[in-house]
């Protein structure tokens, strides 16, 4: 039977395990990413395992997520990361150097390679044919620490792609248009390779884009083939070296097939709150727009920008619209300085805003009360703006630029004529603002700089034989984790602060849940269906630790959240039959017993002391995944001689 792509990056890479999707793999890790956001914490779980140096092929080290700086907090993380890298042998992309994702594609990804990143968008990386996976910080600092990653096999999905895509419909018209049809829970379990003849007719950053959001859809990842396209590319970035054809077999085999025929797509857009609430632009014609958000690692590279400076050209923005643009790197913004593209920009009444993440994720641009805010980004999950009702709808850049200069909300197909915008043959290269690092028999003398807003991550406990504790907030379903554990210009600077960040846990759902939870002790959580979506901060498991909480119980939940609750030593449980959620409610007491019995059978009873209530839950945890709740967390279990 032949391979599909990623099944046979995975074959290179497999540590132990069988491919059998539904089991458990390990896999070697060739290159890992961090983000400040995740970063500090993730470094200062790698320092603990006592590793000298990374033992990767490459490990980077971005700051791109907390670059706003209203006091110290910030600036003593940005200092521990780059000492950590300097030190253990990371390369280390400054700040203003640009989005991760897009500067990882540009400069450091490899077809054929596995990445994993503490960022739920590593997958972008698929766009060159990488195996790319977004993880915990945890886990993230045990492939540099040289341990496998573990994943449960996936599924094997295709997308079909036939035809071209008109003029004004774009890659994120596509991502919108899969994510209406299979949902945010769609992709979960399985790895979404994209194929068919329409491949060739799109450019690599149109790739990362699709791959981008297939994190949005819960894949494990999403890839394209390696072809002639990712060839120019890499040889348009200097790194012609670097590629490797990569395609699947005739006869590999798909769990699913989905057909999409680019030529019939439409300009498509996602409604509040959730990035499947999908339907056609033409819709929602003539709704009035505030805010136009233009960048994120979904559409920030060069191409994107270029587009959107042609269609500004010679036009000012609407009055009662604000234009907010963040090119995706330094690469991206000194070409577009270079061309004058970005005089377009600034003439059109546009704020050029640094190369990061900002308004993605509520580092400021909030939208003004009840705005509505058009944005090229991925997520529009309720409050991560950072203005609770604020309208967030997720759009392409030329659906974006038309709301600006019309002030409403505008099909792009409406502007005209077609933009003769093209992929250049050489990027301009300035690597400058990647510090590598130090040689190796300097490292050791080398000190870690830290700061007082780094305090120590919070103790897990080893998993007891049976717990009594109250439900203290039962949730409903798609649950992200900026509900869980929200980020913004007020809360993002305390990634490594755990004890300051425990206030807002939940905020957006119930703001007197961390009081309620410290009261309890300890206590259990109970969530719907595809619980912790979005991010992969192990924050959203850290946090509830600190507060006590000892199991969550879901109908279903994300494959990162789930294994960040494991690596902190919490049980990610879930109802045998989905309808005992109702029979639940929050303040009754839960009583498990003899747990260690139900990990090995993979199943637990549940009492319900409140109501004498008795509900099966599924515990299948694999033999690696029991050995850590017990020993507390997969730090302890590292520490126990396990890396
Ligand atoms: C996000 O887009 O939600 C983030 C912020 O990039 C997160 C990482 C984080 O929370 O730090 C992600 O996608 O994993
Ligand atoms: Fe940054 Fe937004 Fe991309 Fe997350 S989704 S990495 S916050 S740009």
């Amino acid at each position: 039977m032949g391979l599909t792509i990623a099944q046979k990056i995975i074959k290179e890479h497999l540590i132990s395990g069988e491919m059998t999707p539904g089991s458990e793999i390990a896999l070697r890790i060739d290159q890992t990413l961090t983000q400040d956001a995740t970063g500090t914490m993730a470094y200062l779980e790698f320092e603990t395992m006592g590793v000298p140096r990374v033992l990767t092929e490459l490990s980077v080290a971005y700051i791109d997520h907390n670059t706003l700086q209203s006091g110290f907090e910030n600036a003593d993380d940005h200092r521990f990361i780059q000492s950590m890298a300097k030190k253990y042998g990371l390369y280390f992309s400054r700040p203003g150097n640009g989005i991760c994702h897009q500067v990882h594609l540009e400069r450091f990804g490899k077809p054929g390679k596995t990445l994993i990143g503490s960022d739920s968008h590593t997958p972008t990386g698929g766009g060159i044919g990488m195996l790319a996976m977004g993880a915990g910080g945890l886990d993230v600092a045990v492939a540099m620490g040289g341990g496998a990653y573990y994943i449960t096999m996936p599924k094997m999905y295709k997308v079909n792609l036939t035809g071209k895509l008109r003029d004004f419909v774009t890659a994120k018209d596509v991502s919108l248009e899969i994510l209406r049809i299979l949902s945010v829970k769609g992709g979960v379990g399985a790895i979404i390779e994209w194929g068919g003849e329409g491949v060739k007719t799109l450019s690599v950053p149109e790739r990362a884009t699709i791959t981008n959001m297939g994190a949005e859809l819960g894949a494990t990842t999403s890839i394209f083939p390696s072809d002639e396209v990712t060839k120019a590319f890499l040889e348009a970035e200097g790194r012609g070296e670097d590629y490797v054809e990569l395609k699947s077999d005739e006869d590999a085999v798909y769990d699913k097939i989905v057909d999409i025929n680019l030529s019939e797509l439409k300009p498509m857009i996602a409604c509040p709150h959730s990035p499947d609430n999908v339907v056609a632009v033409e819709t929602l014609k003539g709704t009035k727009v505030d805010q136009v958000c233009i960048g994120s690692c979904t559409n920030s590279s060069l191409l994107d920008m270029l587009k959107v400076a042609a269609l500004l050209k010679g036009k000012t923005i609407r009055p009662e619209v604000s234009l907010s643009i963040s090119p995706g790197s330094k690469q991206v913004l000194a070409m577009l300085a270079d061309c004058g593209a970005l005089s377009d920009i600034l003439a059109s009444g546009a704020r050029v805003l640094e190369c990061a993440c900002g308004p993605c994720i509520g580092m400021g641009f909030s939208p003004n009360s009840g705005g509505v805010s058009l944005r090229t980004f991925n997520r529009n999950f309720e409050g991560r703006s950072g203005t609770a009702d604020g309208q967030v709808y997720l759009v392409s850049p030329e659906t974006a630029v038309a709301a600006a200069i019309t002030g409403e909300i505008t099909d792009p197909m409406l502007l005209g004529q077609s933009l003769s915008v093209t992929m250049p043959d050489k990027f301009k290269i300035d690597d400058s603002a990647v510090i590598p690092p130090a040689p190796q028999d300097e490292a050791k003398d080398l000190p870690i700089l830290r700061g007082p807003n780094i305090k120590p991550f919070p103790d897990s406990k080893p998993l007891g034989d049976n717990m009594e504790l109250p439900l203290v907030l039962k949730v409903g379903d798609n649950i992200t984790t900026d509900h869980i554990m929200p980020a913004g210009a007020k809360i993002l600077p305390y990634r490594s602060n755990i004890p300051h960040l425990s206030q807002y846990c939940f905020a957006v759902c119930d703001e007197t849940f961390p009081a309620r939870a410290k009261e309890a002790g300890e206590s259990i959580i109970i969530g719907g269906n595809n619980y912790g979506q979005g991010s992969s901060r192990e924050h959203a498991a850290l946090v509830p630790l600190y507060l006590g909480v000892r199991a969550v119980i879901a109908k279903s939940f994300a494959r990162i959240h789930a294994a960040n609750l494991i690596n902190a030593g919490i049980m990610p449980l879930t109802f045998a039959n989905p309808d005992d959620y109702d029979t639940l409610s929050q303040g009754d007491v839960l009583k498990l017993d003899n747990i260690y019995e139900g990990l090995e059978s993979g199943s637990l009873t549940l009492k319900d002391v409140t109501t004498g209530e008795e509900i099966l839950l599924s515990c299948s945890f694999t033999d690696r995944q029991k050995a850590i709740l017990k020993s507390g967390g997969l730090l302890k279990y590292v520490g126990q001689g396990n890396l």
